[in-house]
Order: structure tokens, then C-alpha cells, then sequence
């Protein structure tokens, strides 16, 4: 830049005194003072102080001291006591959970966690190829995210997704022989970690294309609204999708279209290395619905009851044919992005912090110290969850290889 003018100019082409170009206007161009040129208002232009312009409101401008407009749970702004505190919102009772649904959620919890630990365990020693993206830490966002989806509803994964799988009711058994590469596996040993789909508990499978999920929903939202079904369709990705253009085209069509979605990001800070301050320009991805006219709300993503309660009112909403909601969660994975990475981009005491807020001790200190569950009921939830473990591991270990004369029997290619 010259500096001879705070215009923003192209690099390396000056533009003419006009500021125009081919009738073009020069990005960053000074405005006439009405804002508005040729009758369309300036991006950046401030707004008339009713914050409204053509009765749709402004993104950003202020709120009625209510929080809400038009029904819709403001973005960021603070709501009244037990709403939101900074944008995230707060946790609500947990008496909104019966027991058998906290003893649910915490063994779906232990059950996440042991397996990755298991698997992890598996691949040191060999017994597992390739590679793997461990969820450890995010138990809250994938446990409470479909805690209150019905048997029949739909998921759709990501790469890091065992734990949306047993969230949606998967046996852990048939996961691990799938990651031993065994005839017993969900896709008969030919998927893999990041390829797991049951179609008998709705789970339309992982995806290991970043943002890949997302289009899908789309597909089954359609197909969920033509035949007239009360089903709702809840796709997971991660922070970094949300900077793909599949997540912005899904949201688009999905809000226009009303479909039944629940989109979940779990915000877990970070794309591989690529801390998510660094590429994203609002603070909260739930900030983005908004460009998509649904609700967006962020959420305390290692808070199970908080997960939870606001998922049940998206997965409402979804049913109720009242359209798509986005869910950004937000929490941290404790292990690195996958198997190879040698964690050079976070420091010690970030990952101690998180594991300082770990789901599911959390969950169970708040259960035992209002009396819910009873200590013995909560070591009982352990001792189960571990012997399932056991048994899955035995499963996968005892199981058949695939036969090698069913090479190409899933082969499509001609
Ligand atoms: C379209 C596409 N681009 C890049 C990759 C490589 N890749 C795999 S995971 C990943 C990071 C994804 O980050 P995020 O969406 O935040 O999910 P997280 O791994 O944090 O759960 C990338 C870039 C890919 N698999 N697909
Ligand atoms: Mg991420």
C-alpha cells in the first residue's frame, strides 16, 4: 500500500480518482452519506437506530432487552437467569433428566471412553491398522446430543464419530471386530474407524470427508419430509466443516427447504492444528445460523444435562416441521488429532485444563452430590460398562478374518 490514502485498493492497481473502474466499484470505497448507492444499502453502512432495515433485523445490532426476536433465541445476546452467560448457554436443572436416563447417559459416557481406550490400547499393539480419531473428552456433546432422538430417527458422522455411534445405541462388540477388520464388524470389516454405519439404529454412517455428512442430511431431510415422516435427521461435523462450503449450501437448502436436521458441531477448538480463533471470523459457530435465518445456540459441550436440553429442543423443533437448528457444543478433545500427530500446536497446561473439566466425572460429582444415584449405583455403571468392554474385546479378538474368495464381492467397478 501506498499510503497515501486508508482506501483498500487491489495490490498493484491504482484505481482512478473516481473510485471506479469499468462502472465497477472499488471494494472499500467511501459511500455517499445516505449509505446507500443505486438503492442498495452498503455492506458495513450503520444501521437507522431501530436496528431493523426493511423489518429484517441486523445481525449484530442490539436486541429487545428480551433476548428474543420473533420467537427466536437471540445469538449471544444475554437472556434472563438460567439463559445465557456470554453467548454459551447456561445448564439447566438436572432434574429435567429422570434417573434411568442419567444412568443411561453416564454408561454411554464410560462406554465411549473405554472403547477408545481399548482401541487405542489395540492399535499400540498392532492388533489395529491404519488409523484412528479418538473422542476422548467430547463424551458429553455426542452422549447428550442423542440422548432424546427416537430409535427411528437418523445420524449421520464424521470421522471422529464412535461416540455418536453408541450414543445412537451401536454395539460396541461389532465396532471393535469392524476395527480388527473382522467378518463380524458392522461392515464386515471393510470400513474401519472411520467408515462405521448401522442402518438398524438409524446410523447412516461416518464420513471421512470433512463436511461430507452434511449434504447427506440434506438428502435424507428431503426424503423424511416427502414421505411424510416424523422422523428428524441429527448430522454431527466439526469446527473446521463449518468452514466448508457444504456445511454453508446444506444450512441454506435445509432452512429454506424446513427440513427436519439437527445440525451438531462439535467445536473442539481445533481443525488438526489449526486453532479455530484463526480461522473463523465470529466467535461462536453457532453465530452462522443466523446467515441461515434458524436458531443457533452455543452450549457448554462437556455440560451433559446442558447437551441434552437444548438437543431435545432442536429435535422438537425438527419434528414439529418447524425447520433445521444449528448446535455448536463446545469441548476439547483430550488425545491428538489422529495417531500421527505429535501435538506440537497445544500446550501442556491447555489439555490439563480441559481434562480439568472432564464430562464424565463432572456428571457423576453433580449426580452423587444431589443424591440421584447412589455411589454403589455409579460404581455399578462402571463395573457393567467394563465387563462390556471385555466381552467386545474377546468378540473382536475370537472373530473370523473375512474369506479371501469375497475380495471384490463388494467390489462395484467393472
Ligand atoms: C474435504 C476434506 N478436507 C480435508 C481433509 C483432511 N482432514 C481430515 S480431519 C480434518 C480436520 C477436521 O477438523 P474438524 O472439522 O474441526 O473436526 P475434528 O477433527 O476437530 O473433530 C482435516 C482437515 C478431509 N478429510 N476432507
Ligand atoms: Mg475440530
Amino acid at each position: 500500500m501506498t499510503g497515501d490514502t486508508p482506501l483498500t485498493r487491489p495490490v498493484g492497481h491504482p484505481l482512478p480518482a473516481g473510485g471506479e473502474r469499468d462502472g465497477v466499484e472499488a471494494i472499500g470505497h467511501p459511500l455517499p452519506a445516505s449509505g446507500q448507492r443505486d438503492g442498495v444499502e452498503a455492506i458495513g453502512h450503520p444501521l437507522p437506530a431501530s436496528g431493523q432495515r426493511d423489518g429484517v433485523e441486523a445481525i449484530g445490532h442490539p436486541l429487545p432487552a428480551g433476548g428474543e426476536s420473533d420467537g427466536v433465541e437471540a445469538i449471544g445476546h444475554p437472556l434472563p437467569a438460567g439463559g445465557e452467560r456470554d453467548g454459551v448457554r447456561g445448564r439447566p436443572e438436572l432434574a429435567a433428566l429422570d434417573d434411568a436416563t442419567l444412568a443411561l447417559a453416564l454408561r454411554r459416557m464410560h462406554l465411549i471412553r473405554l472403547f477408545e481406550e481399548t482401541a487405542e490400547q489395540s492399535y499400540m499393539r498392532g492388533l489395529v491398522h491404519g488409523t484412528m480419531h479418538l473422542s476422548i473428552g467430547q463424551e458429553a456433546s455426542a452422549v447428550g446430543a442423542t440422548l432424546h432422538l427416537r430409535a427411528d430417527d437418523y445420524i449421520l458422522s464424521t470421522h471422529r464419530g464412535h461416540g455418536h455411534c453408541i450414543g445412537k445405541g451401536a454395539d460396541v462388540a461389532r465396532m471393535l471386530a469392524e476395527f480388527f477388520g473382522k467378518e463380524t464388524g458392522y461392515c464386515r470389516g471393510r470400513g474401519g474407524s472411520m467408515h462405521i454405519a448401522d442402518v438398524d439404529t438409524g446410523n447412516l454412517g461416518a464420513n471421512g470427508i470433512v463436511a461430507g455428512g452434511l449434504p447427506i442430511a440434506v438428502g435424507v431431510g428431503m426424503s423424511i419430509k416427502a414421505q411424510r415422516q416424523a422422523r428428524v435427521c441429527m448430522v454431527f461435523f466439526g469446527d473446521g466443516a463449518t468452514n466448508e462450503g457444504a456445511f454453508h449450501e446444506s444450512l441454506n437448502l435445509a432452512s429454506i427447504w424446513a427440513l427436519p436436521i439437527v445440525f451438531v458441531c462439535e467445536n473442539n477448538q481445533y481443525g488438526m492444528s489449526m486453532d479455530i480463533a484463526n480461522a473463523m471470523a465470529v466467535p461462536h459457530v453457532a453465530d452462522r445460523a443466523a446467515a441461515y435465518a434458524m436458531p443457533g445456540i452455543t452450549v457448554d459441550g462437556n455440560d451433559l444435562p446442558a447437551v441434552a436440553a437444548t438437543a431435545r429442543e432442536a429435535i422438537e423443533r425438527a419434528r414439529e416441521g418447524r425447520g433445521p437448528s444449528l448446535l455448536e457444543c463446545k469441548t476439547y478433545r483430550w488425545r491428538g488429532h489422529s495417531k500421527s500427530d505429535r501435538n506440537l500446536y497445544r500446550t501442556k497446561e491447555e489439555i490439563e485444563a480441559w481434562k480439568g473439566r472432564d464430562p464424565i466425572t463432572r456428571l457423576e460429582a453433580e449426580v452423587a452430590a444431589q443424591g440421584r444415584l447412589a455411589p454403589e449405583a455409579l460404581t455399578q455403571i462402571r463395573a457393567v460398562t467394563q465387563k462390556e468392554i471385555e466381552d467386545a474385546l474377546a468378540f473382536a479378538k475370537a472373530s473370523p478374518a473375512p474369506d479371501v474368495a469375497d475380495l471384490t464381492r463388494d467390489v462395484y467397478a467393472p
